[in-house]
Order: structure tokens, then C-alpha cells, then sequence
């Protein structure tokens, strides 16, 4: 890497991340991002004076690529950008952000994927992790770009990444030691197309993987079954269920986790001492206890960290209690699948806030969940009439509009009475009203906190 000329693609946080990355490893940088609106002053201050870059915005061109020799891509930039074409004429290789990492970084990786509670599960892996081993980094879409982190590692680190199908489209020989796909149902259709090309891309993850590796998918999702049981994977198989004992693997009893291997069950851990809510959660610390058990670590420090993990940021995170009604933040309830999550995971009747950005969803099985928990639908967003329409099909009529978060806060708490639940759960993206989900969850839980 040391003095190529690289570009990269994107300045948000993982392009501004693998610019500096390259840099430090004495590199020249392009930095190219296709919005004509940014400064390009201040983009170059960020690196400090004399730094080997350039800023190129707006337009590609091919004269902007002499010497460019690699390419490296933001994970929102689609592989159908028109730039991109670009780069394919003058024949320069692309790369993900998470491919250079991975090419810079030392000691063990593991990379969890699925469409949702990929955040939790690499928040809770990284909890166990760190409670075991001395140098653990956490990384990846969970918002700390993995080039960020990738020259303190060690031979003795582990790295527990969360990567998403944006960022694995564009892998060379990325290859974790322990992998994870926790489930895959549909999203980002507007970017990948059709299905078979999304799920195909999560599958990814374990394709540089070989019979060293470890790969622990989810029993009760029939993509990733027949994944795990097919001729086609390298890695051994450690499986999870929610709905079945397994005769090796981990699974839930009951109530109660239990890790099943070598003719023995031993208990990891029961439902009711967890803080975490709702089945997916389960499987999310089903998965997170798989890896941890596969890097080693006790069952008994499992347990302890498993016990003492709260919600992390905008997944089902609980806000305040008011008047009797619990306020819930699940802005990362970004589509139909995680926000059916969501609802399950309520205790009592709730009044929804929902809509956003039209990402191609359809929204069927989520109002086909509404009946007997959602009171209430409050929405927000581009999604507005597509929503109600599907709503109304279904039989739901209980549905509001509101302009902004502000409005539908007000209206929340206006129609909650006292035993009720208020969640913001868009199962839409933020785009259009919002930077992105943690704004959208952080204003959420302003108003909340001011009502
Ligand atoms: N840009 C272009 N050309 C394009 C499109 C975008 O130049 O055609 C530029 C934009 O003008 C902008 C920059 O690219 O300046 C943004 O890059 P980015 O969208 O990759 O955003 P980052 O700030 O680098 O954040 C990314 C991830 N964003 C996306 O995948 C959309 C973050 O995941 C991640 O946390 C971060 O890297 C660190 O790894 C966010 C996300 O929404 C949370 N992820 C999706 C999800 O979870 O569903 C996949």
C-alpha cells in the first residue's frame, strides 16, 4: 500500500476513515465524493497540513484517475453509481472499505451479518470478548469504520465486526475465523435488486472462509438451513433455535438458553435475567453466546455479561415512563422485519410511529402483526399513503398523519392512556426527513423527554 495512489470513494465516516488509514501507511489519496455541495477546503484541513491528498467532487472524470491504481468504496455508494463505471473503463480494482481493513489488520476477526439485530449481537459479542480477552475492538456499520481501528491491532486482537450487505458486496478475500448470519429477510431491494442477489451477498461473509473457520447461523431461518447444510459451505456449522432442541448447537428450552454439545446440556442463561426484550433477542444472545463459546470463553463469564447487557441505542430502547405509558426507541426498526420485532417485544397496547424512506418494502406482515397490540398507527414520511393504503387492505383503520417527530410525539402522548407503550418503530430508512436513524431516534427521544 505504501505509495500508492489510491482513491477513495465517499467522504462520510468510512471514507474519511480509509483516507486516513492509507495515508498513514504512506500512501496518496484521491478523495472523491460525488456531492458537488461539500467544501473542499475543509475536507482537506481534516487531514492535517501536507498531507499527500487531493479532493475531487462532483463529476469523475478520467483525467482525476492518473496513477490511480486501487480503488476504495464507501459502503452507501452503489456499485451502479455512474462513477463507478469509470473506474471499471480505466481498469482500476475496487475494493471495500472493509477489504482494506482487513488486508491492514493482524490477530482474529469475527464478522456478524444479517438484516437485523446485527448491532446488538456485535455490542453483545464484543461485551463478552472484552470480559475474556485483553484487546477487543468493536467495529464496523455499528458506526466506527473498520478501517478506523485497523492499525491497533495485534496478533493477540480480536476484532468483532458488524457488517452489512452493502459492505460485503465489494470483499476480495475477506475472511473471518468466525462468522455469523443471524437471519435474512427482505431489504435494500431498491440497491440489490431482487432477493437472490441480496441473499447471495450476505452469504458472502463465508465464502473465503475454509474447514478452520466457523460459520453459526440461525436453524429456524430455511435460507440459512439449507445454507448450513449445504455441500457448498467450508466452514464447520454451529447452529441456534428458537423454536427446537438441537443435538449440538445452542438453542432455547423453554425459557431457558442451553448449549448442547458433546452428549451434554448445559444452561447458559434464562430469559427472565436477561434485559434484553423479546425473541429475536434471544437469538441474538443465543448467536453472540455461539461465537463467544467458540473463542473459548466461559460459560459463567457468558452468563454474567448476558445478565448485565442493556439495549443498545435505538433498538427497542427504553426512553421514559410517563403518565403511566413507556416510550420505546427502535429508529434502528428500519425495516418491516425489525419493526415486527419490535411489536412482539411490547409489553401491552401500543400506539406506533411509523413511515420514512420508500426502500421498495412491502408491508403486509408487518400490519398483519397489528392486530390486538397496535392501538394506534402515527405516521411520518414519504411511506405515508402507501402504508395506510396496506393498512386499510388489512383492516386497520386507527391511523393518524403527522408532519414531523414533533407532531407525532404530541399525538402519542395525547391518544396513550396509562398501560400503554409508545414506539417509534418506522420499519422505513430515515432519508427524507432525517440524516440518518440515530438522528431521527436521538429527536425522537428529545421530545419524548421534553413532553
Ligand atoms: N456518496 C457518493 N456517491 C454516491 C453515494 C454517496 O460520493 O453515489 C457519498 C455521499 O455524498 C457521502 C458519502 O458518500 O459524502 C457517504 O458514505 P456512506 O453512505 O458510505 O456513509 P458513511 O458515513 O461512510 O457510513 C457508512 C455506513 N453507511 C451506509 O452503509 C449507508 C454506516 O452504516 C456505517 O456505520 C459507517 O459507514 C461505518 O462503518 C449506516 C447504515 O445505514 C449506519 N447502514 C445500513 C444499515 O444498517 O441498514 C447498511
Amino acid at each position: 500500500m505504501d505509495d500508492q495512489k489510491v482513491l477513495v470513494a465517499g467522504a462520510g465516516k468510512s471514507g474519511m476513515a480509509a483516507a486516513k488509514l492509507l495515508l498513514s501507511l504512506g500512501g496518496e489519496v484521491v478523495l472523491y465524493d460525488s456531492n458537488p455541495g461539500l467544501d473542499k477546503n475543509k475536507l482537506k484541513e481534516r487531514f492535517g497540513q501536507g498531507a499527500r491528498i487531493t479532493v475531487l467532487l462532483g463529476e469523475l472524470s478520467r483525467p482525476g484517475l492518473v496513477g490511480v491504481e486501487l480503488a476504495i468504496i464507501s459502503p452507501g455508494i452503489s456499485l451502479d453509481a455512474p462513477f463507478v463505471a469509470v473506474l471499471d473503463e480505466a481498469k482500476i480494482p475496487i475494493w471495500g472499505e472493509i477489504q482494506l481493513a482487513y488486508h491492514v489488520s493482524k490477530g482474529r476477526l469475527v464478522a456478524i451479518t444479517g438484516t437485523n439485530g446485527k448491532t446488538t449481537t456485535t455490542a453483545l459479542t464484543g461485551a463478552i470478548l472484552h470480559a475474556w480477552f485483553d484487546q477487543v475492538f468493536v467495529t464496523g456499520n455499528i458506526g466506527i469504520p473498520c478501517t478506523e481501528l485497523a492499525l491497533a491491532t495485534s496478533d493477540q486482537s480480536v476484532t468483532v465486526a458488524e457488517v452489512s450487505s452493502f459492505q460485503l458486496e465489494t470483499i476480495m478475500d475477506y475472511r473471518p475465523d468466525i462468522s455469523a448470519i443471524l437471519n435474512i429477510t427482505p431489504d435494500h431491494l431498491n440497491r440489490h435488486g431482487t432477493m437472490a442477489n441480496y441473499i447471495e451477498i450476505k452469504e458472502r461473509i463465508t465464502v473465503n472462509q475454509t474447514e478452520r473457520d466457523w460459520v453459526v447461523l440461525n436453524y429456524e431461518d430455511p435460507i440459512l438451513r439449507e445454507l448450513g447444510e449445504s455441500e457448498r459451505l467450508k466452514p464447520k456449522v454451529f447452529f441456534f433455535s428458537s423454536k427446537r432442541s438441537l443435538p449440538e448447537g445452542m438453542y432455547l428450552d423453554g425459557e431457558q438458553i442451553v448449549y448442547a454439545h458433546d452428549g451434554k446440556k448445559e444452561p447458559v442463561v434464562h430469559t427472565h435475567e436477561m434485559q434484553l426484550l423479546g425473541r429475536h433477542n434471544h437469538e441474538n444472545v443465543m448467536a453472540a453466546a455461539a461465537i463467544a463459546v467458540q473463542m473459548g470463553v466461559s460459560l459463567e463469564v457468558i452468563r454474567r455479561v448476558v445478565r448485565e447487557f442493556k439495549a443498545v441505542e435505538h433498538r427497542i430502547e427504553f426512553v421514559r415512563e410517563r403518565a403511566g405509558v413507556r416510550y420505546y426507541n427502535d429508529s434502528k426498526g428500519t425495516n418491516p422485519d425489525a419493526a415486527i420485532q419490535a411489536i412482539r417485544a411490547m409489553p401491552g397496547p401500543t400506539v406506533l410511529i411509523a413511515g420514512g424512506y420508500d426502500k421498495n418494502s412491502e408491508y403486509d406482515t408487518w400490519v398483519a402483526e397489528f392486530a390486538g397490540k397496535v392501538k394506534y398507527l402515527v405516521l411520518i414520511g414519504q411511506t405515508r399513503d402507501k402504508i395506510a393504503e396496506c393498512a386499510h387492505a388489512h383492516g386497520f383503520h386507527e391511523i393518524m398523519y403527522a408532519e414531523d417527530m414533533a407532531e407525532a410525539v404530541r399525538v402519542c402522548a395525547a391518544y396513550a392512556d396509562s398501560g400503554d407503550s409508545v414506539l417509534l418503530s418506522p420499519a422505513c430508512a430515515s432519508w427524507g426527513m432525517f440524516d440518518n436513524y440515530e438522528q431521527r431516534g436521538k429527536i425522537f427521544k428529545e421530545y419524548v423527554r421534553n413532553l
